[in-house]
């Protein structure tokens, strides 16, 4: 298949691209480095040595002959350009990370707020748009998260992939009906994500897109068999107080010995999936497409749910680390119960990567190698809400 990749060049989007492209897959990339660039205001980088695109590619192809393409867009502004590309390379396929997609970051202040709301809502509304505009039937694979449904609210009642189904009274009994899954967002980052279900749920009824919805947990590892490969197709890992999600700090804070920080009290639970298993699920998905005329269609995809102090124990426990609790700089419930249903990809043949000791290792060994590349000043959280 033909595959556009918006947001290849990040921490999910480069391993997909990879890995689109070791099944035969012909890529083609559009990034516009908004991440790279987001690192250099912040004053903090990759904790691995990230090579520039070219180098990607370049090791890419000499490794494998498979030529990956690449264009510099900005596709919240380009509206023109990305139309051009569609019509050019037409995709039958493509896949959307291109958004900000840090919560602190979002809630740092009313610019970049602003931004992540620009970015992210106008990123998808010309995706689809151009999508119409160029009369190709090419099914959307979009990254949205699990935090649209706002980590549980029926007690141990497992969340449903996207609907739930409703009864209502009416003046003529009771209608059931499917709705989408109430939304509750906790930062102004998930908001945009609700806002993407919207415009899926529109294009999909009135323009008859097909589109994937994928409700991503939170990610955690650094390398997949592809990027392993070769040390220039190394992925990126971030640790720094905004854009470092919760375990891969945990495991660079082990190899530079800061202390584990556990925000609050350490009772929210999150679903987790690593990053070798996004990339087999952007594969089901895209060979999994809705029909044309069908509602967007929507999974979970998560391997497992895990407190944030049950996995400080579990590195602390195998590595020694001390632990310390932060005040929570989020907006957040101290502690919840998260059930996730996830049997649409483990029926597709998904073999869920969960949580072993040996990948731990694997992700320490990396945070060491790299350890001076570490930026203390850039640990503790910086933005609160
Ligand atoms: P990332 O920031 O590493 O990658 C996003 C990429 O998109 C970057 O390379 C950035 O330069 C590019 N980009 C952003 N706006 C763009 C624009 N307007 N035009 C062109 N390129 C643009 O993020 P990631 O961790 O790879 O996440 C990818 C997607 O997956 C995001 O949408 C995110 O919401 C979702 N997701 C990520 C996680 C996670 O834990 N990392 C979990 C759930 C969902
Ligand atoms: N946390 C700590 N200590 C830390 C960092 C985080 O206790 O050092 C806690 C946070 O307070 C939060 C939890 O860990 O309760 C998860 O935080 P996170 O930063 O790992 O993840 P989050 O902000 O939820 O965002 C990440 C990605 C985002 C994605 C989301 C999936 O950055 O793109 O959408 O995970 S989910 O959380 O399932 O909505």
């Amino acid at each position: 298949m033909k595959i556009i990749v918006f947001g290849g060049d990040g921490f999910c989007g480069w391993p997909t691209s990879l890995h689109l492209s070791s099944k035969g897959h012909q890529v083609l990339i559009i990034d516009n480095f908004s991440r790279r660039k987001i690192d250099i205001d912040l004053g903090t980088n990759s904790l691995t040595p990230i090579q520039n695109m070219s180098r990607r590619l370049e090791t890419w192809r000499k490794l494998t002959g498979n030529k990956i393409e690449f264009e510099n867009i900005d596709i919240a502004r380009d509206f023109d350009k990305l139309v051009n590309i569609f019509l050019k390379f037409k995709p039958d396929g493509v896949v959307h990370f291109a958004e900000q997609r840090a919560a602190p970051y979002s809630m740092k202040n009313s610019t970049t707020k602003r931004y992540t709301v620009d970015n992210n809502v106008n990123a998808t509304n010309n995706i689809l748009c151009a999508i119409v505009e160029c009369k190709l039937d090419i099914h959307l694979v979009h990254l949205g998260t699990m935090g649209v449904y706002g980590y549980g609210w029926m007690d141990d009642n497992p969340i449903p992939e996207g609907y739930v189904e409703v009864t209502i009274d009416t003046k003529n009994g009771k209608l059931k009906k499917e709705i989408l899954h109430p939304v509750n967002p906790g930062s102004i980052y998930h908001m945009t994500k609700t806002l993407d279900q919207l415009m899926f749920g529109y294009y999909a009824k009135n323009n008859l897109i097909r589109v994937t919805d994928l409700h991503q947990g939170v990610v955690w590892g650094t390398q997949t068999a592809e990027t392993k490969l070769d040390q220039n197709l190394i992925n990126r890992f971030d640790y720094d107080g905004d854009y470092g999600t919760v375990l891969n700090r945990f495991l660079m804070q082990v190899a530079i010995n800061h202390p584990l920080t556990i925000y609050g009290t350490g009772g929210q639970t999150r679903a987790f999936i690593h990053i070798s298993d996004t990339v087999k699920c952007i594969e089901i998905a895209i060979n999994n497409p809705p029909k044309k005329g069908d509602r967007p269609l929507i999974f979970n995809q998560v391997t497992e749910t895990r407190r944030v102090s049950e996995l400080a124990l579990l590195v602390s426990k195998k590595t020694g680390a001390k632990i310390e609790y932060l005040k929570n700089p989020r907006k957040e419930a101290s502690e919840n119960e998260l059930v996730v249903e996830n049997k649409k990809f483990l029926k597709l043949g998904l073999n869920p990567t969960t949580l072993s000791e040996g990948l731990l290792d694997e992700v320490t060994e990396i945070a060491r190698k790299y350890v001076d590349r570490v930026d203390e000043k850039t640990i503790l959280p910086r933005s609160k809400w």
